[in-house]
């Protein structure tokens, strides 16, 4: 799956410092504004600590996650939406994007200057969501100066009209409600107050501005508190675990501390993305696949010959796997049951293709 997760944000807050974390790259950071200019793009396994109980039992040391990409891009500043800055271009950069990861720093600290001198958490975001509104504000005005010389396009026009009030009002469009016929034409516009967001506080121990739960109701949007510093050796942790199989008992509570997870946990609630897992006698791998995919789309998902010579799938859920692990070890078999290519995946189903 092609999940594309954009990473946005006032200049110098720590997008790229986040984007260095989850990508394990070494992108440029420094403390000074516009740091990044052209946005940079790079992969994240999707962490799933699952996949080690699974490899404990099953015992092999490899594990491989599914993967999306993240891009990390400039900063945004007043006025971005009119041009200012690198403003229109980042907010092009979006358009693709499945999810909108807003960080917003929540740390004091003297000397990591802000580009407007102080540090109010919920003034940052209103800025920020100020120009995603009126980026979304301006296309839908040009949309519809283009179509109201066109008598025929009158429900169109309704719909415009709709979008433009809510934006007009400084609210997201992801806040009105939409019936197939609205969602149909609004689906290819691309406008970026639909998509869905999560709020990254990159958050410090000592210096918290604010408690996040006291603003964890702003708009009904989620708000992650991520601790950069404490959480930045994640993927020190996973490479320590593969090497050190013995121990993958422990390494699924160690993850289930970090906030990032958490963070990939809510990602796939908001697109409804749900992991299945497979396995052989050298690897644990997870898939992300859409809520609802068949077992023939999913093996379609891990290689053709599965899908075309698709027969049967063997499936056991994560936790009756779980449950009975210790049984297992005895019993050397696992009772899964058999399915046809019509059987509709559940989070977390560990599968197995039988195939011509
Ligand atoms: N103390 C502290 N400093 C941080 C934290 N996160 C980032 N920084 C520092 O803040 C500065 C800016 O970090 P970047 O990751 O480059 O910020 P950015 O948002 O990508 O900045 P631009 O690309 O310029 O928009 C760097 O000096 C970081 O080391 C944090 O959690 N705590
Ligand atoms: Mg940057």
């Amino acid at each position: 799956m092609n999940i594309k997760c954009g990473i946005i944000g006032l200049p110098n807050i720590g997008k790229s410092t986040l984007f260095n974390i989850l990508t394990n790259n070494q992108v440029k950071v420094g403390n000074y504004p516009f740091c990044t200019i052209n946005p940079n793009i790079g992969i994240t396994n999707l962490y799933d600590p699952r996949l080690y109980k699974i490899a404990n039992i099953i015992n092999v040391s490899n594990i491989v996650f599914d993967k999306i990409q993240l891009i990390d891009t400039a900063g945004l500043v007043k006025n971005a939406a009119n041009g200012i800055g690198l403003g229109e271009k980042v907010l092009d950069q979006l358009n693709k994007v499945n999810v909108i990861y807003h960080v917003v720093r929540n740390f004091k600290k003297d000397n990591i200057r802000h580009i407007y001198n102080r540090i109010s958490p919920i003034e940052d975001i209103n800025i920020i969501n100020t120009e995603l509104i009126l980026y979304d504000l301006i296309k839908c005005e040009n949309l519809l100066s283009k179509l109201k010389n066109n008598s025929t396009n009158k429900n169109i026009i309704v719909i415009y009209n709709k979008l433009l009030s809510c934006l007009s009002n400084n609210k997201m469009l992801r806040l009105l409600k939409f019936n197939s016929e609205e969602k149909n034409i609004i689906n290819s516009l691309n406008l970026i107050t639909l998509k869905p967001m999560i709020y990254i506080f990159n958050c410090d121990n000592t210096n918290n501005i604010q408690n996040v739960e006291d603003i964890i109701s702003y708009n009904n949007d989620i708000i992650i508190n991520i601790n950069f510093l404490k959480e930045k050796n994640i993927s020190h942790i996973i490479k320590l675990s593969i090497l050190d199989k013995i121990n993958f008992k422990t390494y699924d509570t160690i993850l289930s501390k970090y906030n990032i997870i958490k963070l990939f946990m809510v990602t796939s609630n908001l697109l409804n993305i749900i992991t299945f897992f497979t396995f052989n006698n050298k690897e644990v791998r997870s898939w992300i696949i859409k809520d609802g995919t068949t077992a023939l789309i999913a093996a379609n998902r891990i290689h053709s010959d599965f899908y075309n010579g698709f027969i049967k799938v063997k499936v056991i859920n994560y936790n009756k796997f779980i449950s009975i692990s210790n049984k297992l070890k005895e019993l050397k078999k696992i009772p899964y049951s058999f399915y046809n290519k019509s059987y509709s995946i559940i989070d977390g189903d560990i599968l197995k293709f039988i195939f011509y």
